[in-house]
């Protein structure tokens, strides 16, 4: 499956990824008691070498420096949605991440020169975890993190797309249990908790989807980028990685365990940015 060019949705120009802060190690945001602990300088390297892949795409990295205040900084992408040209900033579900959207939105705003928009209800929370961009559509999970005035907002900021909404249950995010994988095709596990949110995805969404079946929950969260997919090693995936290997082409793997002991999967490492054509 997913021979061929990637279409112009799925081409990245920019990434924006934030170092990682010592508080990490002790301070970040962890979903499983008792929590593993983190070798904070191997975590380093393994998100170093998921810098080094986004740049083998032909990415342009823009690194944030570590801020010690915000212990989950790292985790980009549940600060901002970018698409089609526009970057809605979000409102982190958790307090203690609700910081971190300041220097993004700078760095959105005056680095890369994109239309901001900004959550205008003080009741609205949103992860960027929970929000799924198909290339065609956007399927917005309502997790403990997201609920349904940041769902209306990402719908209001993003207009020109169809949104629906799915309730998530057993996962920290949507995108913990399904992403994308090539043009229209959905990588998603077999376990029961990700079966029954696929189950009311499509029920939901406009357009159809072929679905790539894995076996861990962490193996379907992959980054679909410029073509390739990047996916987890076997180590950390014994059970999908042949399956990966065998029904996939244009292929690259990155092994983040340690920053996966604080929940963190492919697609939360970076803010992944299109150059638009005339801005
Ligand atoms: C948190 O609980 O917020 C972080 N420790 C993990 C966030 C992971 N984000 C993501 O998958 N989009």
């Amino acid at each position: 499956t997913g021979k061929g060019k990637a279409p112009d949705v799925f081409r990245y120009h920019y990434a924006i990824v934030s170092r990682i802060p010592n508080s990490f190690k002790d301070s970040s945001l962890k979903q499983k008691e008792p929590a593993k602990p983190i070798d904070l300088e191997k975590a380093r390297q393994q998100h170093e070498e998921y810098v080094e892949t986004l740049r083998k795409l032909g990415i342009d990295v823009l690194e944030l420096p570590l801020d010690e205040r915000h212990p989950d900084c790292v985790f980009v992408e549940d600060t901002a949605v970018v698409i089609n040209g526009t970057a809605l900033i979000c409102r982190p579900g958790a307090s203690s991440r609700l910081g971190e959207v300041a220097v993004i939105r700078q760095t959105l705003r005056k680095e890369l020169g994109l239309k901001i928009v900004e959550v205008d209800n003080d009741k609205a929370t949103i992860d960027g975890g929970d929000v799924l961009w198909t290339g065609k559509e956007i399927v917005v999970g309502l997790s403990g993190r997201t609920n349904q005035e940041g769902a209306q907002a990402i719908a209001k900021a993003f207009p020109e797309y169809a949104t629906c909404m799915v309730r998530v249950e057993g996962a920290l995010h949507l995108k913990s249990l399904m992403s994308m994988a090539g043009p229209e095709l959905i990588a998603v596990s077999r376990s029961p908790a990700a079966q029954k949110v696929l189950k009311r995805v499509q029920e939901q969404v406009t357009y159809s989807y072929m679905i790539l079946t894995v076996e861990e929950e962490e193996a379907a969260n992959m980054l679909y980028a410029n073509g390739m997919r990047v996916h987890l090693p076997d180590t950390t995936i014994p059970k999908s990685f042949p399956i990966l290997e065998h029904k996939i082409d244009n292929r690259m793997v990155c092994d983040i365990s340690e920053i996966g002991k604080a929940d963190g999967s492919l697609t939360c490492l970076s803010i992944l940015i299109t150059r638009m054509k005339n801005p």
